[in-house]
């Protein structure tokens, strides 16, 4: 796949799609959401070998935010229409099955840790720096951290941090359960590539179903969430996995997925 503002590699099971628009901090233009959508529907649905996705940014930032050149003269419904690109586009990113790493390099403001938010884990550089500074621009979030932000970290913090457009260092977003871990910038992704290797390695029906259960399952009541993870348990027997995964163990050999 051959795109402007995005690279995508592939490292035996692991897709690594990095936002490559360094001179602008890699902020996501119209043209960079379309490329990035496309890159994910590719690793997610027409690469079988790919089990795990790292999404990372090029230079000192993961994504700076939405292209405020771009926004800058945008009028109500281009505006509108606008967020709801950004929102499909991560819905996709969070809800397809595939699980999604974001290796944090650098600036996650705006956009760009809306677009951290939509991953399933975050691992963050030191040097790394989180924010939602819409307010200083008069504006408010648009690509869902209003909403994800505050199911993550809860409604204070996000509140706080949505009202001020306060930047937070790694430390502090890994203290307030924004992040999973923080590791020295250059060993950022080795990290994420063994992480995705390890959960590249489980058994690939199970991952997928956990991910979707946990999604599913973290907007209902117990009581639901609950059940949609019986029907998925039970639909794990229908690949040959748990047989695979379960003869392993017994014959103290490594499963072959
Ligand atoms: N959009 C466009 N260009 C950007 C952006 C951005 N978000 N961020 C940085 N750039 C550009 C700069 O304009 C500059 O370009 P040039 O060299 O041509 O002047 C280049 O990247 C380098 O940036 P700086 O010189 O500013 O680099 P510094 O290291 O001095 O500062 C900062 C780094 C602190 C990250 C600074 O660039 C900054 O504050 N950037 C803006 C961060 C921000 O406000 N992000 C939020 C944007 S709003 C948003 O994301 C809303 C999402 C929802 C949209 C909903 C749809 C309507």
């Amino acid at each position: 796949m051959e795109f402007k503002n995005i690279s995508v590699e592939i490292k035996d099971k692991v897709g690594i799609v990095k936002i490559n628009r360094p001179e602008a901090l890699n902020a996501l233009n119209t043209e960079t959401l379309l490329e990035l959508s496309k890159a994910m529907h590719n690793l997610s649905f027409e690469n079988e070998n790919v089990r795990v996705i790292i999404l990372t940014g090029e230079g000192k930032a993961f994504v700076a935010g939405a292209d405020i050149a771009e926004m800058s003269d945008m009028r109500a419904l281009k505006a509108r229409e606008f967020s709801h690109l950004g929102q499909r586009v991560f819905h996709f990113i969070a809800t397809q099955e595939k699980p999604v790493i974001a290796a944090v390099n650098g600036f996650a403001l705006g956009g760009g840790c809306e677009l951290a938010l939509a991953c399933d884990i975050r691992v963050a550089s030191d040097k790394a720096k989180f924010g939602q500074p819409e307010v200083n621009l008069g504006v408010i979030p648009g690509f869902a951290g209003t909403q994800r932000l505050s199911r993550l970290v809860g409604i204070a913090k996000a509140k706080e941090l949505i009202f001020t457009g306060d930047m937070i260092d790694a430390q502090m977003a890994h203290s307030i359960g924004l992040v999973n871990q923080v590791v020295p910038g250059d060993q950022l992704m080795t990290t994420c590539i063994d992480l995705a290797n390890k959960i590249a390695s489980k058994g690939p029906t199970a991952v997928k179903l956990a991910k979707t259960v946990i999604n599913k399952g973290i907007q209902a009541d117990l009581s639901t969430g609950s059940s949609y993870e019986a029907e998925a348990f039970g639909l794990c027997f229908a690949t040959g996995e748990p047989k695979e995964g379960m003869s392993a163990f017994l014959e103290k050999r490594k499963p072959n997925w």
